[in-house]
């Protein structure tokens, strides 16, 4: 496997990422990116989504991307950079929510409306699912249900609060909530073959 969406653990035999390959990774970044800015086709080289459709994966890199890219200045430097690593192979639970909530949040604002929400999921329900027309009105229904959980004080937007409190407290928002990136098979084959 090489990367699951929800964040549940499937086999990850030869995915274990050591600090040692983050090492590793730090070094391919000045090899890849002699700028010392890296772009969004070169970060999908290093990190990915396991999809059937190039378009999806395009879209989803780009959001992920984007919460990178502190500064917004649509590359990510040595130190977005080095925070993305650290996020991705050693951030805590917590780390990972706060992050998802700025994948969400499009605008910045602090808070995601349904729209930012509706954005995010449909891109992974294209990524899971094979069945293009049950799409959306899975995408809808999955929206409704998030705000239903997480929106405690129905207000139609969902701040960082509760969407911390309503990942914690119910599996199922925690599923569809928490998001997850991986090194890409090529990050793990070049790793390999020096190992
Ligand atoms: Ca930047
Ligand atoms: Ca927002
Ligand atoms: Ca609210």
């Amino acid at each position: 496997m090489m990367f699951d969406i929800m964040g549940q653990t499937q086999g990850t035999a030869g995915t274990e990422v050591t600090s040692e390959s983050i090492q590793e990774l730090y070094r391919k970044f000045t090899s890849e990116c002699p700028s010392g800015n890296l772009h969004l086709h070169e970060f999908k080289k290093f990190f990915g989504v396991n999809s059937k459709s190039a378009e999806e994966e395009l879209a989803y890199a780009e959001i992920v991307f984007r919460s990178f890219d502190t500064n917004k200045d649509g590359q990510l430097d040595f130190m977005e950079f080095v925070a993305a690593v650290n996020l991705i192979f050693r951030g805590k639970l917590i780390d990972k929510l706060k992050w998802s909530f700025k994948v969400y949040d499009k605008d910045g604002n602090g808070s995601l409306t349904k729209q930012e929400v509706k954005h995010v999921v449909s891109i992974i329900t294209k990524i899971k699912r094979q069945n293009a027309s049950q799409d959306a009105e899975n995408v809808d229904g999955i929206c409704n249900r998030i705000f239903e959980l997480a929106d405690k004080n129905h207000d139609s937007e969902i701040c960082l609060e509760e969407f911390i409190e309503g990942a914690e407290k119910d599996p199922w928002l925690m599923e569809q909530l928490r998001l997850d990136i991986a090194p890409t098979n090529w990050f793990i084959s070049h790793h390999n073959k020096k190992s």
